[in-house]
């Protein structure tokens, strides 16, 4: 059985993931805290991702990493920068000094928020992260690849949408992923042979979706829940909500209209 460390474990999607790898795999939970549950047989190790020294505690002995630690939301340079980037950075380089065999990635659809939801992207567009935090999830894929292809790291990034029990808005029908759907691209990462680096949509079976996500699908992602399912009650919620019309406009939503003074919105 793999030994595998799941970074940021205390958070929802943490939670959520322990909850559904505990069989698979023996994990290791880490964060600044210790998570609400620790589900028997399974390890916690507390670091701070801006502490090396802490990082390289918590990553020794494992064969795997899911790295969801971090900011998960816009936040303030000084808190980007010490969780998400010195933190990711930290990170792999644990990673690489303790000869872990694998990474996933938990990027974010913000290092691309900023294309029209009109446009349909695959894995092979130019990053346009819609803030700070899309920024850090992109400098992620970036040292991602640097090593996986300097230093031999299996390297899975995955651009979560939005990870919960069902769609809340009209914005969530198109990025929804529920997490058993997450799991099952987090296993994908953790064990297909063929893996060297590859970039997914983190995104359920929605049709809706602005992602072309054939390179999950390449590797056997099966999606088994649709955004579709829950659409009466997502577009209900959505109608109670004020108009924003850049965050309509683009795929990153509020993360876009935060702090804009970008004139008119881009066509293309
Ligand atoms: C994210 O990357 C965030 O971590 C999550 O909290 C949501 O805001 C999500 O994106 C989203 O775009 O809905």
């Amino acid at each position: 059985m793999q030994r595998i460390l799941i970074t940021g474990a205390a958070g929802d999607v943490g939670s959520r993931l322990t909850a559904l790898l505990k069989d698979t795999y023996r994990l290791r939970l880490s964060d600044i805290k210790a998570p609400a549950v620790v589900p028997a047989g399974v390890d916690f190790v507390p670091a701070d991702l801006a502490d090396k020294a802490a990082v390289e505690r918590a990553v020794t002995g494992v064969d795997g990493i899911v790295h969801l630690g971090g900011f998960s939301v816009e936040g303030p340079w000084e808190t980007i920068l010490n969780s998400n980037i010195i933190g990711c950075y930290n990170l792999f380089e644990a990673a690489r000094l303790a000869r872990v065999r694998r990474v996933v990635f938990a990027s974010s659809n913000h290092a691309v928020g900023f294309y029209p939801r009109r446009r349909r992207i695959g894995i092979d567009v130019p990053v346009r992260p819609d803030s700070r935090y899309g920024v850090s999830k992109a400098f992620g894929e970036a040292i991602g690849a640097l090593y996986a292809y300097k230093h031999g790291l299996r390297v899975t990034c995955l651009r979560i949408g939005n990870v919960a029990d069902a769609p809340v808005d009209r914005r969530r029908l198109a990025i929804w992923i529920r997490p058993e759907d997450l799991a099952q691209l987090v296993r994908i990462g953790l064990e297909h042979p063929d893996i060297r680096y590859e970039i997914f949509y983190g995104v359920s079976d929605n049709e809706q979706a602005w992602w072309d996500n054939t390179a999950a699908h390449r590797y056997g992602y099966r999606p088994e829940f649709r955004a579709e399912d829950f659409r009466d009650a997502a577009l209900a919620a959505q109608a109670k909500l004020p108009s924003d019309p850049v965050s309509e406009w683009y795929q990153g939503g509020m993360f876009c209209s935060d702090e804009y003074d970008g004139g008119e919105p881009a066509t293309y």
